[in-house]
């Protein structure tokens, strides 16, 4: 009888395995399927490398990166905007690293690629990406109430500034989108003696 109830236990964890892995394959011809549908001409398939899309599969337990955002072996050009991010803690800059979202197999649409605080959004369709995104794809924590360990209380207050302009508190921070040209300041605790309104971006950015 114990025999049996282990047999059988086995049997319905290898199917389980069996339908997950198909289902899995079908998502990623799937979201391939509707990438080359919604792209211009820069986009093929072929920028979806199966090393990429494996990767994200197995890391992020979904078929399409983080939070649904590619990793492409090439940087992709069909939309390419950037925006900035200051990141105050205490009055102290802290320094948005280089490289977040590049892995060296591949670039999420959304990365970094030196210390300026330049987030490029490059993605092979227009779309809306936002600020919450960008830290799960750094892999750092951000919310309302919380940035990287520090975490908002009464003292310590965590505000947003788009272009100069404080955040709601009502609004979630991490929805706010990213558009060309914005500059982002997180304030954490003691503000800096100014906020920044605006960034000046090199030609061509
Ligand atoms: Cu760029």
């Amino acid at each position: 009888m114990r025999e049996q109830t282990r047999f059988v236990i086995t049997t319905a964890i290898l199917l389980t395995a069996i339908v997950s892995v198909v289902l899995c394959n079908a998502k990623t011809t799937n979201a391939q399927g509707n990438m080359s549908t919604a792209s211009g001409a820069n986009m093929t398939k072929g920028n979806m490398t199966a090393a990429g899309a494996a990767k994200n599969m197995t890391t992020e337990g979904s078929g399409y990166g983080i939070d649904d955002i590619g990793c492409n072996a090439m940087e992709q050009a069909a939309f390419h905007i950037h925006a900035h991010l200051d990141i105050f803690i205490n009055g102290v800059h802290f320094i948005v690293p280089s490289e977040i979202g590049i892995t060296g197999a591949c670039f999420y649409w959304l990365h970094t690629h030196d210390e300026s605080g330049i987030i490029h959004i490059e993605a092979p369709m227009l779309r809306d990406f936002t600020l919450g995104q960008f830290f799960d794809i750094w892999n750092k924590k951000f919310s309302n109430g919380q940035i990287f360990r520090y975490v908002a209380n009464v003292n310590n207050p965590l505000e947003v500034y788009v272009n100069g302009t404080q955040q709601s508190s009502k609004i979630n921070d991490r929805d706010i989108k990213l558009h060309a040209h914005d500059e982002i300041a997180i304030v954490y605790g003691t503000p800096p003696s100014t906020i920044p309104k605006s960034y000046t971006f090199a030609e061509g950015l």
